[in-house]
């Protein structure tokens, strides 16, 4: 392993799998430390590139993100950390694929539950080329005042409570990672702060050891003393022991090795951690901190007086004039995430969009307030949830099954009407579900499929003045416009629509009243006198009878009719239920493998 620094204020890495939360804490952590560029230099998101958007400061800054880890070490070949945090199935082969990149200096695997073997493989690998892995199953590290990994040392609060944002005297190493977060927080009490602090994970097998950082700590001239927590299990602590009997740490060590109440157990003891565990007697807390003693650290009696011991080796190292003061700095405040501000009440921000129909946030999606375990559970259909969708009420079963009735009778014509002949051309041009699907749906309009609004409209206008049909038919042929929900080219007095018969029968039976309809017959009794083909249609079917479900069945205000048909929902109707149609007209097609449209020149009439 290298010796002395790995990390300066300097250093930048590279992130592995997008993880927003501890990329930012980083990013927040060298704004407080006053470095000039980000420690993330990019990110690399296994198949995918671009900018991800991250604070430094009150900045926004885009980080490049990267496909392939080759990739980024090659946009950025003064990034020499890499940032593992892939999870346990693939943390070892990237971790691989970043070892053998020439340009990476220190991999940080984070991930829990790494195999052995594979471990153990990243070690040999490391150790031949002198490149240092911290971890796995680790926090990470930080170096005071100048890079820190990941999630190291928690929250803003409490690396600025611990002093993290300069350096200190005291280099630090864990097994544990939860661990060392409070003993951060036990040396800023007790010293002038860390100068490196590194949680090496609890496995059996960790890229690097205690004793290695130890010996590169020693070479630190800005370290002056240092902190070991060990822990039961594994004989990690022993290589330590051997190096201070020969003499190869020249700096005093305060150390303990936790986990001495395992003895308290009648049985073998698994800790945390999968290298905590309790094994022969050479494997307890107990005999390495005895060992440690005899080798010349300063080890405790107990954890509780480790505070003390660390207090009293620094003091002396200060007496004896080997400490310089620190410079104490204040760190510039980090501006508050407006999420987290809001949370907190601090303050208050304007929406950008205002929604009263469904509310996703809760346990379950409800509609109109309703949840979808009772929609479910209560046997809604289709209807039920239009009704609550569209008019954000639950409308009685009558009008809903109507909604569905409408729904089913007009989800297809045959593939000759308008929508479902351009559906068909757009997907045998080769063209996906949705461009199909959208291209059928642009041709609903005033002739075809789009005239329920205005049918609606125009019929309720005309019964509600009091005009009789002729006054009706005739003052809207004076103006120039066709009796919407009248007329169809295929259907006529003899040869009626049977979606329109069906749909006043229901009404007849279930709607307690049907005027607007009668009415809309009445025109068309007027329109047929004129032409055949003049009838009522399934648009002016549903135009007039919607008039009646929301004048009779008293859950609207006439405010609340004005203002449907106004805006205009009906033609959701006849849109909603022809995307089935032309759905299946797309599948049809593609299914039928049906070669490009074209259409035959003998059907064109060319003329000049
Ligand atoms: N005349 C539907 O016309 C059609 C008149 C009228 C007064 C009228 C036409 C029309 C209003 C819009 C409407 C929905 C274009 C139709 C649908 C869904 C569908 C479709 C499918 C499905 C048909 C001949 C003479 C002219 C006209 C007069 C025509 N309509 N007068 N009021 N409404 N209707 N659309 O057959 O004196 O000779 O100049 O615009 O409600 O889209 O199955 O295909 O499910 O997919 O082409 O059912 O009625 O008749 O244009 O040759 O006119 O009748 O003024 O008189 P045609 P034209 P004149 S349902």
């Amino acid at each position: 392993m290298a010796t002395g620094q790995i990390f300066s204020k300097t250093t930048q890495a590279l992130f592995y799998n997008y993880k927003q939360l501890p990329i930012q804490r980083m990013l927040d952590f060298d704004f407080l430390c006053g470095r000039e560029t980000p420690s993330v230099a990019g990110i690399i998101n296994p198949g995918s590139d671009g900018f991800q958007k991250l604070f430094f400061g009150q900045e926004e800054i885009a980080i490049p993100v990267h496909p392939t880890i080759e990739a980024a070490c090659n946009a950025h070949p003064t990034a020499d950390v890499f940032i593992n945090f892939a999870s346990f199935r693939s943390a070892a082969a990237s971790s691989m694929s970043a070892l053998k990149q020439p340009t990476i200096r220190v991999v940080a695997i984070i991930a829990e539950g790494v195999p052995e073997s594979d471990a153990k493989q990243l070690i040999s690998y490391a150790r031949a080329n002198n490149k240092v892995i911290i971890g796995p199953a680790t926090v990470g590290g930080i170096q005071a005042g100048a890079f820190k990994i990941g999630d190291t040392a928690g929250t803003i609060d409490n690396i600025i409570q611990c002093k993290l944002y300069r350096p200190g005297s005291v280099g630090f190493v864990s097994k544990s990672g939860g661990m060392s977060n409070e003993m951060y927080s036990t040396i800023a009490r007790v010293t002038d702060g860390i100068y490196e602090g590194i949680a090496i994970g609890g496995d059996v097998f960790p890229g690097s050891t205690l004793s290695d950082h130890i010996l590169r700590f020693n070479n630190i001239p800005q370290v002056k003393m240092m902190v070991v927590l060990g822990e039961l299990g594994g004989k990690d602590e022993y290589s330590l022991v051997e190096a201070l009997k020969q003499g190869k740490v020249q700096k005093p060590v305060v150390a303990w090795v936790s986990g001495t109440c395992a003895r308290l157990f009648k049985s073998e003891v698994q800790f945390g951690h999968a290298g905590a565990k309790s094994g022969g007697e050479l494997e307890s807390a107990q005999a390495k901190n005895e060992a440690l003693r005899d080798a010349g650290a300063v080890v405790p009696t107990s954890y509780e007086a480790l505070e003390t011991a660390i207090k009293e080796t620094f003091d002396k190292l200060a007496e004896d004039g080997k400490i310089s003061p620190v410079t104490e700095i204040t760190p510039p405040p980090i501006p508050e995430d407006l999420k987290t501000a809001i949370k907190s009440g601090k303050v208050r921000a304007p929406t950008h969009i205002i929604s009263t129909i469904s509310d996703d946030r809760g346990e379950e999606p409800c509609y109109a307030g309703v949840p979808m375990s009772t929609i479910i559970e209560q046997g809604y259909g289709v209807g039920d949830v239009i009704s609550l969708l569209w008019f954000k009420r639950s409308l009685p079963r009558y009008c809903t099954q109507f909604i569905e009735i409408c729904i089913m009778l007009c989800a297809d014509h045959g593939p000759c009407v308008s929508g479902a002949h351009n559906s068909i051309v757009t997907a045998r041009a080769g063209k996906d579900l949705v461009s199909s699907l959208v291209s059928g749906l642009l041709t609903i309009g005033p002739r075809f499929g789009g005239a329920i609004d205005d049918a609606a409209r125009y019929f309720k206008d005309a019964y509600d003045r009091g005009l009789t049909p002729y006054e009706f038919v005739e003052g809207m042929k004076k103006k120039g416009i066709r009796v919407p929900g009248i007329g169809h080219r295929i259907k006529s007095r003899d040869n009626r629509d049977k979606r329109v018969q069906l749909l006043q029968k229901y009404a007849h039976t279930h709607f307690p009243s049907v005027k607007y309809m009668e009415y809309a017959v009445q025109v068309e009794t007027y329109t047929l006198s004129k032409a055949n083909n003049l009838v009522l249609n399934v648009d002016g079917a549903i135009g007039s009878l919607f008039l009646d479900l929301l004048s009779g069945s008293g859950m609207f205000s006439k405010q609340e009719i004005d203002e449907i048909v106004e805006i205009g929902y009906l033609n959701g109707l006849f849109v909603l239920a022809r995307s089935v149609g032309l759905i299946g007209h797309t599948f049809d097609q593609k299914r039928l493998k049906q070669p490009l449209y074209r259409h035959p020149w003998e059907d064109v009439l060319y003329t000049k």
